[in-house]
């Protein structure tokens, strides 16, 4: 496996149209407020920061005929992201996006896939953004993510990286589920997808989750990327988010996790997503994501 790439750039992704809720195109700016570019170069990173990919304001295409909020502009940005995304490991650099909602990790991965066909993905989050147009209550694209990238949901968006680009089941583990919808069940189980609820993490600690998450996602695999949503964490250390579901990972378990990854020298990319800062007390939320950040970019305090 690839060893940490000392060249990241930032990407930028202000869409909310995906969670259909004002607030987490802040996220960003929220981000690098907190310093994101400073902390990264104290600890030896390169950074060239791409600036955002702007979002056009909603328009009518609100609801599309089958079930998909602002379909044709969240295609539009994700086309864009994963062209970006492509581009920047091409230049041998790693990509670190910022959200955004979650519906951008179907252009981030697409661009990954661009380069690695045998990615392994780690999905942190309280949900499992696993529905299609039939099985979401509530059309928002940033809920159906994880089922584009294995090939289900709209044309429009399965075209995003110009052919199918799928990833392989057995090469993606989800970690602090707690929120999942009838369909997204069966889809999970269908596809044979581990995931390690809160219940798992409860039980055997997120030392021996993770030992086992890096073995399956780094055999076999040129790649890991981490989308970590924020929602993953309980709402007390990450209260910035738009769908808070209480009992999630605590400010520690994360930093293990980062820390881990970080030691096991996996990570080739890797985005962090729904920071709602409408919702956050004094920047909280961006402040424990470019923690998390510096621990998965290898930060020791000592
Ligand atoms: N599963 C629900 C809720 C949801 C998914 N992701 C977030 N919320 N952040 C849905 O709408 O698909
Ligand atoms: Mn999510
Ligand atoms: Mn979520």
């Amino acid at each position: 496996n690839p060893s940490l790439n000392r060249l990241v750039s930032i990407i930028g992704v202000p869409l909310d149209l995906g969670a259909n809720h004002r607030g987490v195109d802040i996220g960003p700016s929220a981000v690098r407020y907190a310093q994101l570019e400073e902390h990264l170069q104290a600890l030896g990173y390169s950074i060239e920061d791409k600036g955002d990919i702007l979002p056009n304001k909603p328009n009518c295409s609100y609801l599309d005929e089958s079930n998909l909020k602002y379909l044709d502009e969240i295609t539009r940005v994700n086309t864009e992201l994963c062209a970006i995304v492509a581009e920047e490991i091409s230049r041998n650099r790693f990509p670190l996006v910022l959200g955004g909602d979650h519906s951008i990790a179907i252009g981030t991965i697409s661009g990954v896939l661009q380069h690695k066909q045998r990615l392994g993905v780690l999905w942190f989050d309280a949900h499992g953004d696993i529905n299609t147009a039939e099985t979401s209550p509530s059309g928002n694209i940033h809920g159906m993510p994880v089922a584009v990238r294995f090939g289900l949901g709209h044309e429009r968006l399965l075209g995003i990286g110009g052919r199918r680009v799928t990833l392989n089941p057995q090469k993606f583990v989800m970690i602090g589920v707690r929120d999942l919808d009838p369909g997204e069940k069966k889809l999970l189980k269908k596809l044979g997808i581990t995931v390690y609820t809160m219940h798992e993490i409860d039980l055997f600690g997120m030392a021996a989750i993770m030992e086992k998450a890096i073995r399956q996602v780094s055999d076999g695999t040129d790649g890991v990327h981490v989308s970590f949503d924020m929602d993953a964490m309980d709402p007390l250390h990450a209260p910035g988010v738009g769908t808070p579901v209480l009992g999630g990972l605590t400010y520690r378990e994360s930093h293990l996790a980062m820390e881990l990854l970080a030691a096991a020298n996996i990570v080739t990319s890797a985005e962090f997503v729904e920071i709602n800062t409408v919702l956050d007390h004094r920047n909280q939320t961006a402040k424990v994501a470019v923690a998390l950040i510096r621990s998965l970019l290898g930060e020791r305090t000592l």
